[in-house]
């Protein structure tokens, strides 16, 4: 278990990073895609959020929502993702989904950091972000003469 330190600029900086942002997002896609059908379904992406920690941070769900609403919630979630309305999700909507996501965490975020404590096997995206951010800075201190 560790504590990341994340703002605004850590989530962007992920984002913006289209090969690696476009990498963990397409391993989540057919980590998600349980039948292995290159879509996603409405239960295969309930799954992937409950997973994914997103709702906590960018819906303001908290652990007292009743399922009712929850399941409301999750088919709201579910109709942003699946653009052309075709009752499922494939890989260009999840990525442009988790984008748009990802992009309102950071303008919540701004620039006030956040604490968010992390399981080691913790894949959340948030998590990528700090990571890839943290190997940055690896790069830059490796610059010094041994
Ligand atoms: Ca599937
Ligand atoms: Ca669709």
């Amino acid at each position: 278990m560790g504590v990341v330190i994340i703002d605004g600029s850590t989530v962007k900086a992920f984002v913006s990073d289209e090969e690696q942002f476009n990498k963990s997002v397409d391993e989540r896609f057919a980590a998600l895609d349980l039948n292995n059908d290159g879509v996603l379904s409405k239960s295969e992406l309930r799954k992937a959020f409950e997973s994914l920690r997103l709702l906590e941070t960018h819906f303001g769900v908290d652990v007292a929502t009743p399922p009712e609403q929850l399941t409301q919630l999750y088919d709201s979630i579910f109709e942003k993702f699946d653009c052309d309305h075709n009752g499922t999700v494939d890989l260009p909507e999840f990525r442009s989904e988790m984008k748009n996501i990802l992009l309102a965490i950071a303008d919540g975020l701004g620039s006030c950091p956040i604490q968010m404590v992390l399981e080691d096997d913790d894949e959340s995206f948030l998590k990528k972000a700090a990571d890839l951010e943290a190997a940055k800075l690896d790069c830059g201190s490796q610059a010094e003469p041994n």
